[in-house]
């Protein structure tokens, strides 16, 4: 069969600060090689819908996959299901990804006939069945999928994560992507799932709080094969096991292997292993995301973050000490007022790190979509990108926005000042050199971008599709059960056997 897999657009936060490559669409289309078809991969990341639709006359797919990670991506991937269908009436339509697994119906019933199903959870070990199944057409009896016409039971989750290595030769142009200065920069994953409970976050309801290693070898053996100078680690929350990093990085020093890293943790991570995260600057780890989220301890509770300000400005001042710069991010609430914003500026502005501010924003999955009581002021799965308020702001709107947006403006400052420039100028000769030119064109887009009226003005345009609202305001928050995609009785099996 021929089985064309495609990743939407990008998102607001991903036009100047990276573009990374589709690892989950890679991994599903790996899976469905391996069952004997013929796949194509298609990231419109890089490519535009023009490219796609050629695609489709010219290579004629019976199946289209879509990966829908990102709740703002859900008109998008209807719109094309839709016109996939229009252009080639027989083609199987399927979706799969994050966000298509916490509200597999709705979309099913926004595109009224033009997705054929759905798949909750993991798609390595579903996808090939599927398209097994497409000519007895009882899809709804496969585990994690969905369609119109009903459910089938709980997806399974892997029992190993070595199964599986992405299709990386699908990808073009992967020049293309790039985070920073990592330039060309591809992507790996060496474990998968949270075993946190944070409220705003739905990585850990998704894989039902496992917690699942890939071994080291084919950790080291597929950095090996990985053409880019440069890797990020796609790790809901790296080297929560410290042995698990040493083994790693004792294979990648076996094979000689000299890259450069990104990686994301927790500050708590950190500070129980820094004498791991040494030995991974030493082979290369240059760049650390931390998700600090609250400076202080009432925000922290709020979003059970379960570590307190001060571990957080320990573990800042660890990965000073180490060298490694650190990019952090900080929960806006709507509710914050122009006092709120200059305070947070001020001890942005006062630390070295990158700081990054995001939009609270609640997401089908996690337990603040049940939980937050304040109405969200619109259904546009479009404005679900944590760069908009969804919900309702204590400034007017726009003025919220300046406050926001100023803010970044001030922060990217601090990094892309004429010192810093000076500093950057330097790489971005070096990476022009060899023809990256991902970074460079990233410093002058900021302010293209990041823009009030812009923002203020994805307000007023028409949806065309409407979420279904949470389920009202609850006083009891859901059980765990409630909001899992994989069920823990899965996850348990799958963690006892990695
Ligand atoms: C790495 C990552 C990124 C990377 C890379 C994104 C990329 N190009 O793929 C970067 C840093 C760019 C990023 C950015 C953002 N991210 Co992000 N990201 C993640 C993270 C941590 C891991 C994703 C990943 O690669 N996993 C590994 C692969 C193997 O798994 P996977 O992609 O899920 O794919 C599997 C299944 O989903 C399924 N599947 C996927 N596609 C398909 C397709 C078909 C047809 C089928 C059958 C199955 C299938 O099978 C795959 C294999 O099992 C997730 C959290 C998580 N654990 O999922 C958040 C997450 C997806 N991100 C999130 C958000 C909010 C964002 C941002 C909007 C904001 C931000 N600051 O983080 C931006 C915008 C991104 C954009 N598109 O422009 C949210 C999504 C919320 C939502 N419901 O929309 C998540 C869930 C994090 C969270 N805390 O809640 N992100
Ligand atoms: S925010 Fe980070 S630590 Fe919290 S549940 Fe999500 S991935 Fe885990």
């Amino acid at each position: 069969m021929k089985v064309l897999l495609l990743h939407p657009s990008p998102l607001m936060y991903s036009e100047i600060y990276l573009r990374l490559e589709p690892l989950g669409l890679e991994l599903v289309a790996d899976a469905v090689r391996s069952a004997g078809h013929d796949v194509r991969l298609l990231d419109l990341q890089i490519f535009h819908h023009p490219d796609y639709f050629n695609e489709l006359d010219a290579f004629r797919p019976h199946a289209v996959g879509f990966s829908l990670n990102y709740l703002a991506n859900v008109p998008e991937v209807i719109d094309l299901a839709i016109e996939t269908k229009r252009r080639l009436p027989e083609c199987f339509v399927f979706i799969g990804g994050h966000s298509a697994s916490f509200i597999a119906r709705e979309i099913l019933e926004h595109a009224q006939g033009a997705i054929d199903c759905a798949v909750r959870g993991e798609g390595e070990a579903i996808a090939p069945r599927i398209l097994e199944t497409i000519p007895d057409g009882n899809l709804e009896a496969l585990p994690g999928v969905v369609t119109l016409k009903g459910m089938g039971p709980s997806p399974a989750l892997l029992l190993s994560l070595d199964k599986h290595l992405p299709a990386r030769d699908l990808t073009r142009r992967r020049k293309k992507y790039f985070i920073g200065v990592l330039d060309p920069c591809a992507s790996v994953e060496f474990t998968r799932g949270c075993p946190w409970d944070c409220t705003f976050c739905s990585a850990w309801t998704f894989y039902g709080r496992s917690y699942r290693k890939i071994s080291p070898e084919v950790a080291a053996d597929e950095l090996a094969r990985i053409p880019e100078p440069n890797a990020f680690i796609v790790d809901d929350v790296a080297f929560i096991h410290p042995e698990h990093g040493f083994a790693i990085g004792k294979e990648i020093e076996k094979r000689q292997i000299r890259k450069q890293y990104y990686l994301e943790t927790r500050c708590d991570v950190l500070l129980r292993n820094q004498e791991l995260f040494a030995y991974w600057k030493r082979l290369g780890l240059r760049y650390m995301f931390l998700g600090l989220e609250a400076l202080d301890e009432e925000g922290l509770k709020l979003h059970r973050k379960r570590i307190t300000p001060s571990e957080n400005f320990k573990a800042l001042e660890v990965a000073r000490s180490l060298g490694i710069r650190v990019a952090i991010n900080i929960i806006a609430d709507p509710g914050w007022d122009e006092e709120r914003f200059s305070m947070v500026r001020e001890w942005a502005m006062s630390v070295p790190e990158i700081v990054h501010l995001t939009v609270s924003t609640p997401y089908p999955g996690t337990e603040t979509w049940h939980t937050e009581s304040r109405k969200l002021t619109t259904l546009d799965y479009r404005l679900f990108d944590v760069q908009h308020a969804v919900l309702p702001t204590k400034m007017p709107l726009k003025r919220f926005y300046e406050e926001l947006v100023k803010s970044q403006a001030v922060l990217r400052r601090k990094h892309l000042g004429v010192a810093a420039l000076r500093k950057a100028s330097s790489i971005a000769l070096r990476l022009l050199c060899r023809g990256q030119t991902n970074f460079v064109r990233s410093l002058w887009k900021f302010g293209t971008v990041y823009n009030t009226e812009r923002q203020y003005a994805n307000h007023l345009r028409e949806a065309r599709y409407a979420m279904n609202p949470p389920p009202g305001s609850k006083t009891t928050k859901p059980t765990p059960a409630e909001l899992y995609v994989h069920a823990p009785g899965a996850a348990k099996r799958a963690m006892q056997h990695a």
